[in-house]
């Protein structure tokens, strides 16, 4: 093969390839580079590649190149592509043209945000043909890609011992240990990724909870409120999330009349959502999972979507109800630390059913998932970057098998101590008419762990009454039904 074009070719020598420039690519490709790894690039598009060489070409060792197969050429073996494009029918259509392309033992990642389905998917495909498939959550946007992201890799333990070191490298790293780990096989990254999207929207609506709490209910201003955040971002609550609420209340931008108005009362009050919430609650339902706090915030999502709906309410006037108003004396003494407890609270609920849905996720598909290394590696990088994690990985540390979060000694303690100012909170919600859908459901939640009792007995009468689905028994073994429309005696079921 000592034809011409070979002659020029400077052999593979790539580490690692990314094919997918837009942002996200592009700036995974630049970190890369950056530490030291000779960096592959394609793209569908020639101009994205032209674009980062131009731009960025003295950061590190870029292989640039026109067609697939001389980008797949350029790569050591076995070679690590590290696809960033559209999630869906565009990672297909890569990996399709892809794999041919490849060899034994190659190692195929997807970045993209991919639902682990797919993932699971994807890997026994490639897994048949003797390849690697990654599918790795990336979290941190744009700018985490660039200057150290958390990266939640699955796939095989094989895989990760050629891929984890370039990954960790071009983690951000906390405490000295990088945001990146091994999560397990097949779809564990993407499903991880789906949580931690789904605990952050969950994070989210408590804050925005907590806020709506102080303003409603003691009338303070969002500067003022920026004040609060900005001091509970000193203690326990210390976040990335809670950092920038400040900020975003802090801001103001010129009003109709020129003069300055906080930008949150110039923003339209319908939150958007792209979808992995709702994956999060979709798959925790099929698992049985109470992950309520996700729930909630997806669906308060939708509630302050529905804006026409909203507005024929609103027209209407026919659903009558306080509307917040400010307290005042002894009920707004201490408001500001009860609401900073109550979110405490629901926060640390919040991350509990996220852990347990994670747990759920590992013992369905075998994917043996280590949830303190998780909350490690969420620690930096990633939205729900806090403090708070660590204690999260202390609890899990000390006991692996915890039944609940709830249950470690320290979040126990924790939770009791804030449960007074939690009810306060919820009843003067209640009261005032002020939305709280994260704050109560994570107390009910609370309450529904703590009852020796729950109504769910009444409920196993009511389905065996007009479905005979039959009911256990507290005082002895065995499945009954009652002849409801009989003699009204009782049948064991079971064979026994
Ligand atoms: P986009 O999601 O906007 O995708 C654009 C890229 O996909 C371009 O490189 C485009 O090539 C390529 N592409 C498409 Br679209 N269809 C293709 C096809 N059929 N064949 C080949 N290439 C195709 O890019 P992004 O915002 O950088 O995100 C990349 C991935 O990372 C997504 O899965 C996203 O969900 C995920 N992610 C994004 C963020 C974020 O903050 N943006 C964070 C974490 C994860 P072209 O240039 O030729 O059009």
């Amino acid at each position: 093969m000592a034809d011409e074009s070979s002659a020029s070719f400077p052999g593979p020598r790539a580490d690692i390839g990314v094919t997918g420039l837009a942002v996200m690519g592009r700036n995974l490709a630049r970190n890369f580079a950056r530490n030291g790894h000779v960096t592959a690039l394609y793209n569908r598009t020639q101009s994205r590649v032209d674009e980062l060489i131009e731009q960025f070409g003295d950061e590190g060792d870029f292989v640039p190149s026109t067609d697939l197969k001389s980008f797949v050429a350029s790569l050591k073996r076995p070679r690590r592509i590290m696809i960033m494009v559209k999630a869906g029918k565009a990672t297909d259509a890569v990996i399709d043209e892809l794999v041919p392309l490849l060899e034994e033992g190659d190692i195929v990642i997807d970045g993209g945000n991919a639902h682990f389905d797919d993932t699971r998917r994807r890997e026994q495909a490639l897994k048949a043909k003797g390849l690697h498939f990654v599918g790795t959550g990336v979290s941190g946007g744009e700018e985490g890609a660039l200057n150290g992201p958390s990266i939640m890799p699955g796939g095989s333990k094989e895989s990760y011992e050629a891929l984890g070191p370039i990954l960790e490298s071009i983690a951000v790293a906390v405490d000295g240990t990088p945001c990146c780990t091994y999560v397990g096989p097949d779809g564990a990254g993407h499903f991880v990724k789906m949580v931690h999207n789904g605990i952050e929207y969950a994070d989210m609506q408590l804050i925005a909870e907590a806020y709506e709490l102080l303003r409603q209910g003691l009338g303070k201003t969002p500067a003022e409120l920026a004040d609060v955040f900005r001091t509970w971002n000193e203690g326990d609550l210390e976040s990335f999330l809670i950092e920038i609420t400040a900020r975003v209340l802090d801001k103001t931008h010129p009003g109709a009349d020129g003069s300055p108005v906080p930008l949150v009362d110039l923003i339209v009050d319908a939150a958007e959502q792209k979808g992995t919430g709702r994956w999060t609650v979709q798959t925790a339902l099929e698992l049985g999972v109470p992950t309520t706090g996700i729930a909630e915030a997806v669906f308060a999502r939708s509630l302050s979507g529905s804006v026409d709906q909203r507005k024929a309410v609103q027209a209407a006037g026919t659903l009558v109800g306080p509307t917040g108003g400010s307290l005042a004396g002894a009920e707004a003494e201490g408001f500001v630390d009860a609401v900073r407890d109550a979110l405490y609270a629901s926060k640390v609920v919040a991350y509990a059913q996220g852990f347990d849905m994670i747990q759920a996720g590992s013992d369905q598909y075998g994917w043996d998932v280590d949830k303190g290394a998780m909350a490690t590696i969420w620690r930096g990088g990633c939205i729900i970057r806090a403090q708070f994690l660590n204690r999260i990985k202390e609890a899990y540390d000390k006991d692996a098998h915890l039944a609940s979060l709830l249950l470690d000694e320290y979040f126990a303690a924790a939770v009791g101590n804030a449960q007074d100012s939690w009810r306060r909170v919820v009843a003067t919600a209640v009261r005032l008419g002020i939305p709280v859908p994260g704050f109560s459901s994570a107390l009910s939640y609370y309450d529904g762990l703590r009852r020796e009792r729950l109504g769910a007995a009444l409920v196993q009468g009511q389905r065996d009454l007009f479905g005979a689905h039959t009911y256990g028994r507290v005082d002895k073994p065995g499945t009954f039904h009652t002849l409801w429309s009989g003699d009204g005696s009782e049948e064991r079921q079971d064979a026994h």
